[in-house]
């Protein structure tokens, strides 16, 4: 510890999981007061934990972005949902978030069958809290736009469950309740030296993190035509002389169609992804880019080891 290390700190990790676009990355950015994991309206968009620091007074909070936890059936979705319980696990507390509004739209759909029940990812994930013994805190999402008496409704039966040691009702979109969250977030950090410097609000590789920016504005500009049939791979990432950086991604999908529709009419979708991806980095790394990007089909990216360990997952569960 150096002389200027402040007394008094607290740190540790606060994990935020819950099923796919709960909104979980829409929150710990909001947390963090910066980008640090993509958001997309699609399903499935992070595929790794992705690391936020958090600052309030004294205490450092370690956000943990995780992938969505749904009912597994490909390799890359096996280790997606591997990696987010392993993030809970790793944390002093574990945040459920859930999607209210999808939630809602659940139990409409099965009141007319007589039933009561949650989103199927939903009661899975409580399953797995039952069994992991961890202090767990719910937090109702995407709460603008709900009335009130209904989102009681949801807390109230969520909470029966037993696993959850507190409710919190958030929108991350807005920004309704979140302070409220990190309060108590902060307030159960251990004492203990901050994880990272003050002003860091992440630390993903800028290689990974540029393969991320760009994979977001494929699926914000693609999603209905490729369902989950893409990955980025940074190849090439030089800083020049002039202060500027010089990044060359691939873009792998599965089939020659997809191919097409990620070039788009003379070659127009292409250049859209690389403009937005483009400007984005250079206000996230402030510096001029250069960004080359090239389609390849290769029917079973999804399948390769060395993807799988880019991005910290494990290949073999
Ligand atoms: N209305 C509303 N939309 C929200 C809110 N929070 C997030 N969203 C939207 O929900 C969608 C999914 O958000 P993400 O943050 O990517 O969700 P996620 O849980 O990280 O999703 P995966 O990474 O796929 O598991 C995006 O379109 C967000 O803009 C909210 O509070 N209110
Ligand atoms: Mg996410």
């Amino acid at each position: 510890m150096t002389e200027n290390t402040p007394q008094n700190t607290r740190a540790g990790f606060a994990a935020i999981i819950g099923a796919p676009n709960a909104g979980k990355s829409t929150l710990v950015n909001r947390m963090v007061g910066a980008k640090v994991s993509i958001v997309t309206q699609k399903v499935q968009t992070t595929r790794f934990p992705v690391r936020g620091v958090a600052m309030t007074g004294q205490t450092q909070i370690v956000l943990v972005d995780t992938p969505g936890i749904f009912t597994p059936r490909r390799r890359l979705d096996r280790a997606m949902v591997r990696s987010a319980w392993s993030g809970a696990e790793d944390s002093e507390v574990v945040v459920h978030l859930v999607d209210v509004q999808a939630e809602l739209a659940s139990r409409e759909r099965r009141a007319s069958a007589g039933e009561h029940r949650s989103v199927q990812d939903v009661q899975t994930i409580i399953e797995g809290l039952k069994a992991s013994n961890r202090q767990v805190i719910l937090a109702l999402n995407k709460i603008d736009g709900v009335k009130r008496e209904t989102l009681l409704a949801v807390a109230h039966d969520l909470f029966e469950t037993g696993v959850y040691s507190e409710v919190f009702m958030i929108s991350a979109g807005t920004g309704a309740g979140v302070d409220d969250l990190m309060a108590k977030l902060a307030s159960m950090m251990p004492d203990g030296p901050w994880l990272y410097p003050e002003d860091q609000t992440a630390d993903l590789p800028a290689r990974l993190l540029a393969a991320e920016i760009t994979r977001e504005k494929i699926y914000l500009r693609v999603h209905e035509e490729l369902p989950y049939a893409a990955s980025v791979e940074t190849t090439a990432f030089e800083e020049r002389p002039d202060g500027s950086a010089r990044i060359e991604q691939t873009i792998y999908v599965e089939r020659d169609g997809q191919r097409a529709i990620v070039l788009g009419k003379g070659g127009e979708v292409i250049k859209w992804i690389g403009k937005s991806s483009r400007e984005e980095l250079e206000d996230i790394l402030d510096r001029k880019i250069h960004l080359f990007l090239h389609v390849k089909v290769k029917e079973n990216w999804a399948e390769e080891r060395g993807l799988f360990n880019d991005m910290g997952l494990d290949f073999d569960v």
